[in-house]
């Protein structure tokens, strides 16, 4: 009897902003996360949250939803998350990353409107991405492990 098992697919969804057409983060962001061994649902730019919702429907195996936004319209951009969350959508982490409000100083207030509509994590550099995603899935599986 063949006792090995096939290390778990994991898989993310990848996508920008609504309002955004910016598309080179979102691809070095995809490779990226293929070279750790990710499968990516990637949406690309110019995506509307239900069409993220959408996906994560159809792949409810995915860990996390990644939406990329540099153009400063995060908050305009994902403000139907909690109706889509009410609705019981988008039932995943939520991650936002990239320039996450209009202007070049960054305020609390800006970051703590995201976290008010639900986005679940904000990251300013893809380069933390990996670990956090390793952190939210050590952090399920030992939910799991304890019921
Ligand atoms: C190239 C560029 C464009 C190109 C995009 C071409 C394309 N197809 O991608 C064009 C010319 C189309 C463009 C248009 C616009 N742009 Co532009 N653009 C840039 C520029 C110069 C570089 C962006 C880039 O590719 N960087 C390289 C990548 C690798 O870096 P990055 O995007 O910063 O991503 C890093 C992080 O942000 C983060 N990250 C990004 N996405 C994600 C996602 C997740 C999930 C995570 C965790 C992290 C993460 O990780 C990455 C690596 O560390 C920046 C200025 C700059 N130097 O950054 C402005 C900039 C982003 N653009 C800006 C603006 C305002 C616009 C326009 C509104 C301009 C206009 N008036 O028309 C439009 C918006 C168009 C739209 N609908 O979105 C502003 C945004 C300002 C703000 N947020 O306050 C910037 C910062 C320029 C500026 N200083 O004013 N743009």
């Amino acid at each position: 009897m063949n006792t090995l098992r096939e290390p778990q697919e994991r898989l993310v969804i990848l996508g920008v902003a609504e309002s955004d057409s910016h598309a080179v983060a979102n691809h070095l962001i995809r490779m990226q996360l293929i070279e750790h061994g990710f499968t990516v649902i990637n949406l690309g730019v110019c995506t509307p949250l239900s069409d993220f919702a959408d996906a994560l429907e159809l792949h409810p195996e995915a860990e996390a939803v990644l939406i990329g936004s540099l153009n400063g319209h995060a908050h305009q951009d994902l403000r139907t998350l909690p109706e889509l969350r009410a609705a019981g959508r988008l039932g995943r982490p939520v991650v936002v990353g990239g320039n996450l409000s209009v202007g070049s100083r960054k305020s609390e207030a800006d970051l703590q409107r995201l976290y008010d509509l639900g986005v679940d994590h904000l990251l300013p550099d893809a380069n933390e991405l990996v670990l956090l995603l390793d952190m939210l899935q050590a952090a399920k599986a030992a939910e799991l492990q304890n019921g």
